[in-house]
């Protein structure tokens, strides 16, 4: 449960208001977090709407069932994922390991695999639009690749670059998997800080987090299985953090509960992302998992990272100057990034088609609790609710304010949530669970 006292809730209010630095446990560095900035005038790019895939099937989409890819490989007439070797890869199999050494300067082969996947045959969806079965048989994709790639190599990277800001080549839902055989950067600080706080506390690093922030301000979507938090050392405006509950090191070890509760949260999280500006939410996606070969994999807890790049509808976080140079800064707090996607509202069917299975809005965290307004193309179903409980089992949409900060000093909530405008049932409805 959370556990966030009195006083120290008091302590981080006050700090939230002013420039302060916070601790990143996972890869043990520091952000810097200051308020405020967001009302300077903007003058600078502005992120185009994206265009959303219209069509279930494009004859020049190279990742559409039956189609020939730019090597001249056809694709099979696939009808629920696919998977195929990535025909431009980064990465290959039989590349020289030779090494060079001269002092500062050294060099070292590096021998992998690059996939592709295609989350499904139609072109015109995405992972949060998908039905949850269709989303699970996904997962299950992730965890075999993951079991495959593993038995050869160290590290097995599954990731989605979605939307055009942040690079994905084509609006067909796919993701790509690279595996290699060196641990990279990112994940050996992860290692280090998982393996270190195993040894001084005998606990998993990521379940002690989970403890520590569940049911409080941070918290996106919480179920039994699952919590999805904006990580109090968020880099991103609205990055997040998934994290299975029960232990599992990889992805090949969550249960068949786990994968089921993990469809439905993935597609309520990204009805929450699509629905805070009104747009297909930009964003890179990626699972972080125990390294294969020798050694034990029980400091590590499976998880995925949100990284979009958005930080209001049409300005993109640039990650430049300070951040180049110093250290990651962010300009609104992790609790008010959350209490704004805690107040958009999602729609209770999952969708196949259309537009955005979202969206009720409530006028961001500062009117988070007020009912929504009903106007739109679709009457609300009722307010929208506020402050859910939690039942095991059940979704729990925690709305309420994320105000634990205090801070009224962030950018102004219609141009971060756009109008409150329902266009849906108040509230996703409690998925059964199988
Ligand atoms: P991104 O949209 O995240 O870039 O992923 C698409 C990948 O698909 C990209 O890595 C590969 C690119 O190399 N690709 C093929 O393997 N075959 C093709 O015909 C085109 C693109
Ligand atoms: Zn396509």
């Amino acid at each position: 449960m959370h556990s966030e006292s009195d006083t120290s809730r008091k302590a981080l209010a006050r700090l939230a208001g002013e420039p302060h630095r916070r601790y990143n446990p996972l890869i043990d560095d520091w952000i810097l977090v200051s308020t405020g900035r967001t009302r300077r005038p903007w003058l600078g790019a502005e992120e185009p709407e994206p265009e959303p895939a219209a069509v279930a099937y494009d004859p020049d989409c190279y990742l559409c069932p039956g189609n020939v890819r730019a090597n001249g490989n056809v694709n099979p007439d696939y009808q629920a994922t696919y998977v195929f070797t990535n025909d431009f890869s980064a990465l290959r199999p039989d590349t020289s390991i030779a090494e060079f050494d001269d002092g500062l300067l050294r060099a070292v082969g590096e021998q992998g695999s690059c996939r592709v996947v295609c989350f499904s045959p139609r072109h015109d969806l995405t992972l949060g639009r998908m039905t949850p079965e269709a989303v699970r048989r996904v997962v299950d994709v992730w965890a075999e690749q993951t079991a495959e790639l593993g038995a050869r190599y160290h590290w097995v990277q599954v990731f989605e670059n979605r939307g055009e800001a942040m690079g994905a080549s084509n609006p067909h839902p796919h993701g790509q998997i690279w595996a290699g055989t060196a641990l990279p950067g990112e994940g050996a600080r992860e290692d280090a800080s998982q393996c270190r706080h195993l040894a001084a506390t005998g606990r998993r690093l990521l379940l002690e987090y989970v403890d520590h922030e569940s049911g409080g301000p941070r918290v996106i979507v919480e179920t039994a299985e699952w919590l999805v938090v904006v990580p109090f050392w968020a880099a991103w405006p609205f990055e997040t953090l998934v994290i299975p509950k029960r232990p599992a090191a990889r992805l090949d070890e969550l249960d068949p509960e786990a994968r089921d509760d993990l469809a439905g949260v993935l597609h309520r999280l990204i009805g929450r992302y699509d629905g805070l500006f009104r747009r297909p939410f930009p964003y890179s996606m990626g699972w972080h998992q125990a390294p294969f070969g020798e050694g034990s994999t029980e400091a590590w807890q499976v998880h995925a990272h949100f990284y979009p790049p958005l930080l209001r509808a049409s300005v993109r976080k640039f990650m430049v100057g300070y951040e180049l140079l110093a250290e990651t800064q962010r300009d609104l707090t992790a609790e008010d990034a959350a209490g704004r996607l805690r107040a958009v509202v999602l729609d209770a069917a999952p969708t196949t088609a259309g537009v955005p299975a979202t969206v009720v809005l409530e006028g961001g965290a500062a009117r988070a609790g007020g009912p929504a307004h009903a106007g739109g193309t679709a009457r609300a179903g009722g307010p929208a609710r506020a402050g859910g409980t939690a039942r095991a089992g059940a979704p729990v949409e925690l709305a309420g304010s994320g105000d634990v900060a205090g801070s009224g000093d962030v950018v102004a909530p219609a141009e971060v949530a756009g109008s409150a405008e329902v266009v849906g049932p108040a509230e996703a409805a409690p998925r059964p669970r199988s």
